[in-house]
């Protein structure tokens, strides 16, 4: 396994491999036995373009024998920031048959993420699109150029401007050597623990066994048709089974941009989507805006998660859109949980349903690390054949996340009901799940540090309506105090993504601290409603 990845002790990797949830297959072979048996068979439908496998084999060939060309070689990193596209699933092949390692970034995040990726995992390459959303990646790629001294290719998909197309890197295919299946095959980045974002080997085998399960639980087979309406770069959207594990089962995907209605109701119908992913904010849109689009969808499934569900919208569900929803707890270090299709209604609107697999091991424990009792609340320890034993290049944090047994530590609070059931009921991690965008405290309290108005700052998740948290800033200013609209600029203007700027700012005289020097968020918490109650 590459250096700084945290390989499964012996006996568990055997074990997955003997009781057949690894079963030693690549993720560069993806595309390649339906290219070769049906070769006109559509695998994407982009926009009016639909491509079928052998062109799309055929691509992801060339490009990765353009890539070896460039002296892109076996393990080498590569950042990959591209929207939805053709390009999209065409670069991750390419990458996985070279055998270099894909570290997909988010299309939100900008130089404060992508230049700490680059730094840390010494990337080579950084391949990005032209414009997106009136945003140039090519100027963000060159300020990233400037920072990390590894970077040695930045390619384009679309107008390159000073740099490399990616169209033009291309060449005969030859022989390539194949990549050992239990080594990783691609860094996922973790949705937000303590600091600066941390990267989540995943390994060949674990994803085509997590590709391959959540198909059949999903009913997505050969008929499948998936909808890619999140970032495809997130694991929900990527392998469960999502793009990926589409191709993987010969089935089709739809492309989206975003899941808004007006973009992606018609598709559904007219593609016969049959399979798609959302956060919970965007299942209650759809349920909201179903009057004026009456959409029948009772072939599609909808598997929600990554943010708390309003169970009233989850029961909404079926009567208004006619489909039939899923409600999974997950994370991209592995841990999975879902309600599986057949689930009753309050089953789906109450619970996160059963694991992904029997060699799941979970365990609820309280502040000590002990076993709470049956039903108790406690934090979610999990170890699998799809859960990581370990981040990458991550001594540190990884004696605080993993148990000395090899269990993650998921920062979650969660009980499992009588039946077996998963339950979230918050967590203990010091994030903003802002509508599934996960914002970590820490990064933004620093950040915020650094303005010379602001002498300490904590940061707070607030309820909303429409996104279930957002965030808040308190700070206590030094002189007089920055307005909201200053510290956003300010943030921004140190490269921080959007989605992570604070949304609401109050200011206080001091920031109580516990006994062992930490901020006390909930005496603050209490503190700002005691103001807000005494001022109404
Ligand atoms: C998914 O993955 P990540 O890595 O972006 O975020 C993981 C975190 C969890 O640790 C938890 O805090 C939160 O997102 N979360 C939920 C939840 N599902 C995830 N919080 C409350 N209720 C839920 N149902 O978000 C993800 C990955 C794969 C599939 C689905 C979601």
């Amino acid at each position: 396994m590459l250096d700084g990845c945290v390989p499964w002790p012996k006996e568990f990797a055997d074990r997955y491999r003997d009781e057949g949830y690894w079963q030693g297959v690549v993720l560069g072979d993806l595309l390649r036995t339906t290219s070769r048996e049906d070769s006109e068979r559509v695998a994407v439908v982009a926009g009016e373009e639909r491509l079928s496998y052998g062109t799309l084999d055929t691509r992801a060939d060339r490009l990765a024998a353009g890539l070896r060309g460039l002296g892109v070689g076996h393990h080498d990193r590569v950042i990959v920031q591209l929207p939805n596209s053709v390009e999209f699933v065409v670069v991750l092949v390419a990458l996985f048959r070279v055998g270099a390692v894909p570290v997909l970034a988010l299309p939100a995040h900008r130089r404060s993420e992508i230049c700490y990726l680059a730094r840390h995992c010494d990337a080579v390459a950084y391949i990005v699109p032209d414009i997106v959303d009136s945003f140039d990646y090519r100027e963000l790629a060159a300020e990233v150029s400037a920072e990390a001294p590894t970077l040695r290719h930045v390619l384009v998909a679309g107008d390159p401007g000073p740099f490399k197309a990616l169209d033009a890197v291309d060449d005969d295919p030859g022989e390539a050597a194949t990549p050992d299946p239990g080594d990783v095959a691609f860094f996922l980045l973790s949705g937000g623990t303590t600091g600066a974002p941390k990267l989540i080997p995943r390994t060949h085998d674990d994803y085509a066994f997590q590709m391959r399960a959540t198909a059949r639980e999903m009913g997505l087979d050969r008929d499948g048709v998936y909808l890619a309406a999140l970032p495809a770069a997130h694991n929900a959207a990527l392998g469960c089974p999502g793009v990926l594990g589409t191709l993987w089962q010969q089935g089709r995907v739809v492309l989206g941009r975003t899941p808004s209605p007006d973009e992606v109701f018609p598709l559904i119908e007219r593609e016969g989507v049959t399979l798609t992913t959302l956060m919970p904010a965007f299942v209650a849109l759809w349920v909201e805006l179903a009057d004026l689009y009456e959409p029948d969808f009772s072939g599609l499934t909808i598997e929600v998660g990554g943010a708390k569900l309003d169970p009233e919208v989850a029961r909404q569900v079926r009567p208004v859109l006619g489909a039939t929803l899923s409600h999974w707890f997950g994370m991209a270090e592995g841990p999975l949980c879902f309600t599986r299709r057949d689930a009753d209604p309050e089953t789906v609107a109450l619970t996160q349903g059963y694991p992904l697999c029997e060699a799941d091991e979970l365990r609820v424990v309280d502040e000590d690390g002990a076993d709470v009792a049956p039903g108790a609340v406690g934090e979610l320890l999990y170890r699998g054949p799809t859960t990581l034993r370990g981040y990458y290049r991550a001594e540190e944090h990884n004696a605080r996340t993993m148990t000395p047994e090899g269990f993650l530590r998921t920062g979650d609070l969660v009980r499992i009901d009588d039946e077996g059931r998963l339950v979230v009921e918050g967590r203990s991690k010091d994030v903003v799940n802002r509508g599934g965008e996960k914002v970590p405290a820490e990064e933004v309290e620093e950040n915020l540090r650094g303005h010379p108005g602001v002498r300490d700052a904590a940061v707070l998740a607030i309820p909303d309506r429409a996104l279930g948290e957002k965030t808040c800033a308190v700070i206590v200013a030094e002189g007089e105090a920055p307005a909201l609209a200053e510290l956003k600029d300010f943030l921004s203007g140190r490269g921080m993504a959007e989605f992570k700027l604070p949304d609401r700012l109050e200011t206080v005289p001091a920031l109580p601290y516990t006994s062992i020097g930490k901020i006390d968020k909930r005496a603050l918490r209490a503190q700002l409603d005691q103001g807000r109650e005494s001022s109404r």
